[in-house]
């Protein structure tokens, strides 16, 4: 039987990848880095995982310019984090259509909620309690993020630290991802899994990237604007 939801972040729960990335942004200007990642070049850039490894793969792609800083990537991430939770405290992310919703009646219905991100853990925390309210940690029975695993999506170790936690297979689970990166690790880890591709994952429609996903669909849907299907996504 059906026993827990387990909820990617990072463009599922909300359409984050625009306040990580301007929180990147706002730190490169603030150390004087002559850099500025546009959309273009971060859609490409998230194709790696994680902002530390983000980060030290574009160092070392593109950053002739800054021979020093392949040394500063713990201290610009952590600017980084500290700026975007300062972005999500000041009310800049909203949850996706669905999500409240789906989450509240999973509860009524004596599911337990997780949550397997890539992110860091801080900024989990600030989304979950700028959104759903102070409580809102709580309600999730264990929240996998960043660094507590070695390997970032799309290894599956993050959906399987969750599934061990809770100690649950993960047939008794479903999983909902937005992209590539996280529908192979949830698949690897033997989750069905729901795809709702967001802002930064759309191109990946009709590649054949979601064809392991349970369905693919606009987003979780509210009774005043139902999800649609995506067909051959
Ligand atoms: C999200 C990510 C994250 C964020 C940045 O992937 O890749 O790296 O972009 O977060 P997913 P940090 O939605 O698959 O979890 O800078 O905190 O790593
Ligand atoms: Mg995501």
């Amino acid at each position: 039987a059906l026993a827990a939801l387990i909820f990617d972040i990072d463009g599922t729960v909300s359409e984050t990848e625009e306040l990580h990335r301007r929180a990147f942004n706002d730190v490169f200007a603030d150390v004087g880095l002559p850099w500025h990642w546009d959309i273009d070049l971060y859609r490409d850039l998230l194709d790696v995982a994680g902002g530390k490894e983000r980060l030290a793969h574009f160092i070392a792609t593109h950053a002739e310019s800054a021979p020093d800083v392949a040394s500063r990537i713990a201290e610009l991430h952590a600017a980084k984090t500290a700026r975007y939770a300062a972005l999500i405290a000041g009310g800049a992310a909203r949850l996706r259509p669905g999500i409240a919703r789906l989450m509240r009646q999973a509860e009524e219905a004596g599911l337990r909620l997780a949550i397997a991100t890539t992110t860091s853990l801080p900024n989990v925390e600030a989304l979950l309690c700028a959104t759903l309210g102070p409580g809102a940690v709580g309600r999730f029975a264990v929240i996998g993020a960043g660094d507590m695993v070695a390997a970032k999506k799309p290894a599956p170790d993050i959906y399987q630290y969750v599934l061990d936690a809770m100690a649950l297979p993960p047939g008794a689970c479903v999983a909902f991802e937005d992209s590539a990166n996280g529908l192979v690790a949830a698949r690897a880890a033997g989750l069905p899994t729901l795809v709702t591709p967001s802002l930064y994952t759309a191109h990946q429609i009709g590649t054949g990237a979601f064809e392991d996903a349970l369905a693919t669909v606009s987003d979780l849907g509210e009774p005043d604007a139902p999800y649609r299907h995506i067909a051959g996504a």
